[in-house]
């Protein structure tokens, strides 16, 4: 068993990111590593991002939300983790892969909130009255560990696997639309990789937010006003290559673009 402390670990992953290189799994080897410290880590992470990258938090992520997700990672329940504004960029442009280690690309519901959703006994109908606007997002995802390995916990640790988030530019309010049945066509390089419904996230986005919000409560933590959220992916992970295209196309919200270099 290992003896390793909750500084050295933030160390590491902090690290693996620096330095675009993976480090192996850890979680199982250290007694007594739970949930709570797996958080703890990652909120040690995120600070000391803010701090050393001169950046800020611009909202949260959902991640493991849907059925295919678990199955791909082997795991049973979701995760979150936290957005900076630095890993924001920008819709329709060609963005480079070099500091990604092994980057997969995923559609997403994005959530933007006009007001702060603070509490333990969050609802769905309570994220979609304090949302401003919903749009469809891509995230990148990258695992720091090898092979995109883990256990829920190092993912946690590891920020959900956050990298960078893309949001589109069609913003609609979300009580006028459907957030169970919207289709969505994901393909890369014109050919379709994935398709899917909204529901795939927990039957509705809004109810994988809601989870969130009442699990960020545990925390003292909540959802602020100007924040945005993204639901987690509602097909499977699609790895990224130099000259990919991509494209997620929702029934009823529009088209998300972006390609890399
Ligand atoms: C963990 C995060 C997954 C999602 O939307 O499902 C995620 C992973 O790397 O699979 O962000």
């Amino acid at each position: 068993m290992k003896t390793i402390t909750t500084e050295q670990i933030v160390e590491d992953l902090f690290e693996a990111q620096h330095k675009v290189q993976t480090l192996p799994q850890f979680a199982k080897d250290i007694p007594g590593f739970d949930e709570d410290k797996a958080y703890d880590v990652q909120e040690l992470l995120v600070e000391k991002q803010c701090r050393e990258e001169g950046t800020s938090v611009s909202g949260w992520k959902l991640g493991l939300t849907s059925k295919a997700k678990q199955q791909m990672m082997g795991v049973h329940e979701p995760s979150y983790g936290v957005l900076l504004k630095n890993m924001s960029l920008e819709e329709g442009q060609s963005h480079s892969i070099e500091r990604f280690i092994h980057g997969k690309l995923e559609p997403e519901l994005a959530f933007v909130f006009k007001e702060d959703v603070k509490g333990e006994y969050i609802t769905p109908a309570q994220i979609i009255q304090s949302t401003a606007y919903v749009l469809p997002a891509f995230e990148v995802i990258d695992s720091r560990f090898e092979a995109f390995k883990f256990t829920l916990l190092d993912a946690v640790a590891d920020n959900s696997s956050s990298c960078r988030y893309i949001l589109g530019n069609q913003l609609l309010d979300p009580a006028q639309v459907d957030m169970r049945l919207g289709g969505v066509v994901f393909r890369k390089n014109g050919e379709v990789v994935a398709t899917s419904t909204l529901a795939a996230v927990m039957g509705n986005p809004a109810n994988a937010i809601a989870w969130m919000a009442n699990k960020l409560a545990k925390r003292g933590q909540f959802i602020r006003k100007g924040q945005v959220v993204l639901s987690g992916a509602i097909t499977q992970a699609v790895h990224i290559e130099p000259g990919d295209h991509f494209t997620a196309s929702f029934d009823g919200f529009g088209t998300i673009h972006t390609s890399f270099k």
